[in-house]
């Protein structure tokens, strides 16, 4: 039997089983199957080498901004819209075949859109080109989720579905459960709240299910079993979403409004260019870009060409903006001015761990060259000895 067939039957099964407290375990025993079975799809086979043929679009600008979304929905002429940069769009299903990508200059920023092919119910089990499409989602710093505005609203849920079977979380942050694999000395589960989705018996049963006899788990918040497996399982990665709803020149005003009140959604038209600015703010929001401005001693800030910085590539710190510029340059700053919103008054004279926003303006004050062994005027140039016991004895006068 397939694997996609035995995630088939479990997912019978637990249809099947009524739940209530005697069916918790089984449920939850039957949750950890699936999530491992689900692991096992997104493997390579054994056997071949790499992960087979994928869309190799080379990452450039400040941010990566994927495209997903059913076929026809309106992606290829939203990517034409934004970033100039032509992919074919047509009235029949399946236009794009391959990855396309295009560049928004927003706001002194760079920023990749890409569009994808369309995919359909089951991408994840691999139907379509879905694993691609999704493997390169995983790699962007936001989703958009393009729909039809004008089509049912279960779209919304079928794509979320099979982004999650993949292990992707849309809009979510990670479950505070802290969890240790060990080499010896049993299970110990702890919690700082009170729990009413987990027992200690069910997390046993969970952790068996993984084979794993050693552990020390510790939930912070009153966690369910899928944050337990999440956790467990290591390898989810929690991505921004925003559901852009296009096509909104072809429903009625209440639907509109409808749709633009759900949280972290957007409504569009690309034919009619309705709402197009609002998306892009929108989008650059969502992405947290920090641009920094550098200012040499003595002279105007260059505000023309800033540096970006993001929590989500490698963070926003003074650190982070030393690094930016070189590798080298921490070690010598002696510390930084900061003009702008982070700045307590200005300048501000900060440390490398100070955390930036946007829009600062920042200086870096070098430390001086190395100097001597002494210090001030007391410097010494010279290569007399420092102690007077180690001066060189000069011969005794002869007499
Ligand atoms: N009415 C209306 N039609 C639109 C709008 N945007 C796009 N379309 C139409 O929708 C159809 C599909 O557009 P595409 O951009 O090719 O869609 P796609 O999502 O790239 O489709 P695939 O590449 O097949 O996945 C085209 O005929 C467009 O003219 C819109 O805002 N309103
Ligand atoms: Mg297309």
């Amino acid at each position: 039997m397939g694997i996609i067939e035995r995630i088939k039957e479990i997912e019978a099964e637990m249809a099947r089983t009524q739940k209530n407290k005697a069916t918790e375990y089984h449920l939850g025993q039957l949750k950890a199957k699936i999530a491992k079975l689900r692991t096992q799809l997104l493997e390579p086979p054994k056997g071949s080498s790499g992960a087979g043929e994928g869309f190799e679009v080379t990452k450039f600008g400040h941010g990566r901004v994927a495209l997903i979304g059913f076929p026809s929905v309106g992606k290829s002429t939203l990517l034409t819209m934004l970033t100039g940069t032509h992919s074919e769009a047509a009235s029949y299903e399946f236009t794009t075949l391959t990855c396309i990508p295009g560049i928004i200059n927003y706001n002194d920023t760079k920023i990749q859109l890409l569009d994808l092919p369309g995919i359909i119910e089951g991408a994840s089990e691999g139907k379509g080109r879905g694993r691609q499409v999704i493997a390169v989602s995983k790699s962007s710093d936001l989703v958009l989720m393009v729909l039809d505005a004008s089509k049912s609203e279960g779209h919304r849920q079928i794509l979320t579905k099979e982004l999650e079977a993949v292990g992707l979380r849309l809009n979510k942050r990670p479950p505070q459960i802290y969890f240790k694999k060990k080499k010896t000395g049993g299970i110990s589960f702890n919690s700082t709240v009170p729990l009413t989705h987990i027992d200690e018996k069910l997390c046993y049963q969970i952790l068996h299910e993984y084979k794993i006899h050693n552990a020390e788990v510790l939930i912070r918040e009153d966690a369910t079993v899928d944050d337990l497996i999440d956790v467990i399982e290591g390898n989810r990665k929690y991505m921004k979403c925003v559901y852009v709803y296009n096509k909104i020149d072809v429903v009625g005003i209440d639907d509109v409004d409808r749709l633009s009140r759900q949280p972290n959604s957007i409504v569009i038209s690309c034919n009619m260019k309705l709402n197009l600015d609002r998306l892009l703010a929108r989008m650059w929001e969502e992405m947290g870009l920090v641009r920094v401005y550098t200012k040499p001693q003595g002279q105007q800030p260059d505000f023309t060409d800033p540096v970006v910085l993001s929590t989500d590539r490698g963070g926003c710190t003074v650190e982070d903006f030393c690094n930016h510029i070189h590798r080298s340059l921490v070690k010598d700053v002696k510390y930084v001015l900061v003009w702008g919103v982070s700045a307590r008054h200005y300048p501000q004279h900060c440390g490398l761990s100070h955390v930036l926003q946007d829009e600062d303006v920042v200086q870096i004050v070098k430390k001086k060259d190395k100097e001597g062994e002494g210090r001030g005027r007391f410097k010494s140039h010279s290569n007399a000895p420092a102690r007077i016991c180690d001066r060189e004895k000069k011969a005794p006068l002869k007499t």
